[in-house]
């Protein structure tokens, strides 16, 4: 997040730095000047205009009301106040009216969900949007940092011919824990009595609350690879209108906020996710037809989960808020 300010250049009079007991007292370094984390304790939010979270759902929880009570509007990156009606879910590119509507607190949200729907949002306003069928192929940078240290250390000692014994993914609060080096695991967090992952679920009820479309059909299943950045996702989606063409597609994704269409069959151009790490934008290609019905297409969608999928859209949040003029 303190790159994405400073690279964006983002309208900073002063800034606070609040974490853990544990890590008050470090130094960080902002546009060459050096600060001193402080504790993060209610107090601390006096005075604070704009309040950027990420420290896990349990501190926001606690925290992000006692900053609010202060005055200072919460950009929480956490999925503590997501599905809260009094919440907004925001995507500039797709909903940033809804910043208008805050009490607050602005959720952040899941970074699977945020690449999905910059991608349907051009789509939807042009031609309708019914049904949204999607599966994923999810980083382990999404897990944190200890799940990217088990993939590099399990990838070492398999290619060393050592045993190793699984301890973070595909949960790192579940029962059981399995190889992620060189394997696809069809699980990311907790599973719900539904038989969904917690992944699907935010995948499935975030985006219907950040489209507005409650009655919008969305099916997810989530996917974790041997990835270190960059999540991609295969979408199935059908529109309101039969008959439009994959030109017709293309040109509506190259215009829109946030995207870049790399999509060229003939010249074997299609996204990536380690072409896309550490870029902004949320590329798009392999775009086709279904061969069945005339209302279906298929996408391939990567951006860097990191950057779109977390810190780059929590400050396009905070930007918004200035120029919305909604500080107070
Ligand atoms: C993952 N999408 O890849 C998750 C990480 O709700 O903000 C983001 C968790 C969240 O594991």
């Amino acid at each position: 997040m303190l790159k994405t300010l400073e690279q964006r250049n983002f309208p900073i009079a002063s800034l606070k730095l609040l974490a853990s007991k544990r890590s008050a007292g470090k130094k960080v370094t902002f546009k060459g000047k050096e600060y001193t984390i402080e504790e993060a304790t209610p107090h601390a939010f006096e005075g604070v205009h704009i309040a950027l979270f990420s420290a896990g759902g349990a501190i926001s929880k606690e925290l992000a009301p006692e900053a609010a009570k202060r005055g200072a509007i919460v950009v929480d990156n956490t999925s503590a106040f997501r599905m809260d009606p009094d919440t907004p879910l925001v995507v500039p590119e797709v909903n940033e009216h809804e910043l208008n509507n805050h009490k607050g607190i602005i959720a952040n949200p899941n970074c699977s969900t945020i690449q999905m729907v910059v991608a349907l949002e051009p789509i939807r306003k042009k031609y309708g949007l019914s049904k949204v069928i999607v599966s994923t192929y999810q980083a382990v940078s999404g897990a944190g940092a200890k799940a990217i240290n088990e993939m590099n250390e399990q990838t070492r000692s398999i290619l060393d011919g050592e045993t190793f014994t699984p301890e973070v993914l595909p949960v790192s609060g579940d029962e059981k824990h399995y190889q992620i080096a060189f394997n696809a695991v069809p699980q990311i967090d907790k599973f719900q009595d539904n038989g969904y992952t917690f992944e699907e679920m935010k995948m499935i009820n975030e985006t219907k609350k950040i489209m507005g479309m409650q009655h919008l059909e969305v099916a997810a299943t989530c996917v974790r690879l041997p990835v270190e950045t960059g999540h991609s996702e295969s979408v199935y989606i059908e529109i309101d209108k039969e008959n439009i063409t994959v030109d017709e597609m293309k040109s509506i994704l190259s215009e829109a906020p946030g995207v870049t269409l790399q999509d060229d069959p003939s010249e074997q151009l299609y996204p990536m996710p380690a072409n896309c790490v550490g870029k902004d934008d949320v590329f798009v290609g392999r775009i086709r037809k279904d061969l069945d019905r005339s209302n279906g297409f298929h996408l391939w969608v990567v951006s860097d989960n990191l950057i779109k999928g977390a810190a780059l859209n929590s400050v396009q949040i905070a930007e918004s808020l200035v120029n919305l003029n909604l500080l107070k």
